[in-house]
């Protein structure tokens, strides 16, 4: 029953106690209050969002996520440029690992809905280390307040094929990763509704309700009880912060692969 999740979890014997605390207590509004946001953070205008610090923490507080941003394509093109010879894994099983041609996906004909992932950009690429510092820090730093702290960054590409929406990774969940958290999601090519753009029901995270607490993922009908839900295509740079409290996911490609980069921070549980 996926509604007991909360407690099944807490039995997992492959997982300390605090990091079991944090996943019950973190699907609550309590300890969310703890951490951020710091007003007095910042009035900087951020040249990579267009916007200042405090506009965009209160439109994710407000709405769960910022709206979105196209970035300059220059640090768009330096970023992209970093990943020449980058290589990915298949996130399913890691056994299978390749280098794309990211330009020519489509004509590369691999992977059938599977998913491939690079996780460490922050590592290898001058280009996104540069945004995190003069852009994404701060945001996230507003947002999360002192015991802000880098988690992870994560490109991944996204295969049309034979994915479904009954797959777990194109289902309706909201994620439990820290006590509170935020993330920078940017798509890394051009993103229409046949690409598999990110969808949010929007306002999800205010939900008070105990329904909540135990439904971490919901089939589509039962999303339905949030509204619409708002789908975020865009050309490539479209950028987007959200705190993933908020109900979303990433749905199926049909006709062509999504690149999209993320990046996490936390309060370091
Ligand atoms: O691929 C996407 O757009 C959704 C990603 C997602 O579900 C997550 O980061 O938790």
């Amino acid at each position: 029953m996926r509604q007991l999740e909360p407690f099944t979890e807490l039995l997992n014997s492959g997982t300390d106690w605090h990091y079991k605390k944090m996943r019950l207590m973190a699907r609550t509004p309590l300890p969310r209050r703890n951490y951020g946001p710091d007003w007095e953070a910042s009035d900087r205008h951020l040249d990579a969002f267009g916007d200042t610090v405090n506009a965009i923490v209160r439109r994710i507080e407000a709405e769960g996520y910022s709206g979105t941003f196209i970035l300059p394509d220059a640090q768009l093109r330096a970023i992209r440029a970093d990943l020449d010879g980058v290589s990915f894994v298949n996130r399913h099983d890691r056994s299978d690992q390749r280098l794309f041609d990211l330009d020519r996906l489509d004509a590369d004909g691999t992977g059938t809905g599977t998913i491939y992932s690079n996780f460490e950009m922050h590592s290898r690429s001058p280009a996104l280390q540069a945004l995190i510092a003069s852009a994404i820090e701060p945001v996230a730093r507003a947002y999360l307040g002192a015991c802000c702290k880098f988690l992870n960054s994560q490109v991944w590409i996204t295969f049309p094929g034979t994915a479904t929406a009954r797959n777990k990774d194109f289902g309706w969940h909201y994620d439990v990763d820290d006590f509170k958290f935020l993330k920078l999601f940017c798509y890394l090519n051009d993103v229409d509704a046949a690409t598999g753009p990110h969808a949010i029901l929007p306002a999800s995270h205010r939900s008070r309700h105990m329904y909540r607490f135990f439904n971490r993922q919901l089939d589509d009908r039962s999303a339905r009880q949030f509204g619409e839900p708002c789908v975020i295509t865009g050309p490539a740079g479209s950028c987007f912060f959200e705190d993933t409290i908020i109900y979303h996911k990433g749905t199926a490609p049909t006709e062509r692969p999504r690149i999209i980069l993320q990046v996490q921070f936390g309060v370091a549980m």
